[in-house]
């Protein structure tokens, strides 16, 4: 009976064993999986976008290689994301039109401009850095092939982290116009960064009962603590400031007080009214339609390869 396979799901949950594809788990489960891992997928194939713009312009052919090596890494971890939705019974077809009709999200983060190589750097450092903050406690989610791709995804992301840093460790022991573009760029990134983490949460809808069902294991806001604690001694390493006045360590808490990013920019940006917004998706679309004669030819060789079995 139906509350028979309730209590079995529950008991999977709550003992931290995995729920597979093929057991039964409630729509709502299945939805906010859906929800999720989709928008993750779709934020890993737009956030090639703000990168890729550099790749023809980066000042060396070392610089190169590892920026090409990273976007093609965010191209991989889109696919194996796209592949962990289908285990829910979506189509990634149907995914795919998703996106580019604006019926699902991907990250607010990927809707702001990269204006110079140091925001190459920049993304790389804390960009990356926010999301495996965000993403190595998923790697213990509910859901078996989601928890399992975190594992894979998160290994990859400490090498763009430590990439970024590097590229701006190299820029901060450069020239002055070189330090002057670091923390140019670390201004305009760093309250964004935060707001990868979601609304506070107690403006964020899906927290309490994705936290139930063991999908996400921290809410917005102790991941945004955990991130802001970890990036301070970063940037004194480096030698940047963050452009909050209300950073300061306290010693009660043993954590850093820090200022309230700007949710009134947060809520436009996720609405679609990101300075790049209109061009990701368009850049997206376009490539799309662009490669649907790959599809149509590599249907038609399937068909092909299928008929001649048949004989
Ligand atoms: N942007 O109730 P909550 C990467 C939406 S890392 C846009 O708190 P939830 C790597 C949210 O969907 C980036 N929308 O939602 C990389 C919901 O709307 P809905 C991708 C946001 O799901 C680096 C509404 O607000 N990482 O790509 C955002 O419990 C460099 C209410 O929010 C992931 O996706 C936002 N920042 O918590 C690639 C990680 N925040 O769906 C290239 C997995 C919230 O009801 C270069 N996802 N919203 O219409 C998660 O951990 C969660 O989904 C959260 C949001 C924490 C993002």
């Amino acid at each position: 009976t139906t509350t028979d396979l309730e209590a079995e799901f529950e008991r999977i949950v709550r003992s931290d064993q995995r729920i597979e594809p093929r057991d039964w788990m409630p729509d709502g489960y299945r939805r906010t999986l859906i929800r999720q891992i989709a928008q993750h997928a779709h934020s890993e194939i737009i956030g090639m976008q703000p990168e890729g713009n550099w790749l023809t312009r980066a000042p060396s052919l070392r610089r190169k290689a590892i920026l090409m090596a990273k976007v093609q890494d965010e191209a991989g971890h889109g696919l194996y994301l796209y592949s962990a939705t289908e285990t829910l019974g979506v189509d990634r077809a149907e995914l795919t039109e998703n996106l580019i009709e604006g019926r699902q999200k991907y990250s607010s983060i990927f809707n702001y401009p990269t204006l110079s190589y140091a925001d190459v750097g920049v993304i790389g450092w804390l960009v990356d850095g926010a999301a495996i903050c965000n993403q190595v406690p998923l790697c213990r989610s509910s859901y078996g092939p989601y928890g399992r791709a975190m594992i894979g995804v998160c290994k990859e992301e400490s090498f763009h982290q430590r990439q970024g840093f590097e590229l701006l460790m190299t820029m901060m022991s450069g020239t002055q116009a070189q330090r002057d573009m670091v923390q140019e760029s670390v201004n305009r990134w760093w309250w964004p960064a935060l707001m990868m983490f979601g609304p506070p949460d107690d403006r964020s809808p899906n927290s309490a009962q994705s936290m139930a069902w063991r999908i996400k294991r921290h809410t917005n806001d102790e991941l945004r603590q955990r991130f802001v604690d970890m990036s301070v001694p970063q940037a004194e390493v480096l030698g940047v400031t963050f452009p909050d006045p209300d950073l300061r360590w306290n010693a009660e808490r043993g954590s850093y007080d820090f200022g309230e990013p700007d949710w009134d920019e947060f809520m436009q940006v996720v609405k679609g009214n990101g300075a790049t917004s209109v061009e990701r998706i368009a850049n997206r679309r376009a490539a799309h339609e662009n490669g649907a004669w790959v599809r149509a030819a590599a249907a038609a060789f399937a068909a092909r390869i299928a008929a001649s079995q048949e004989e």
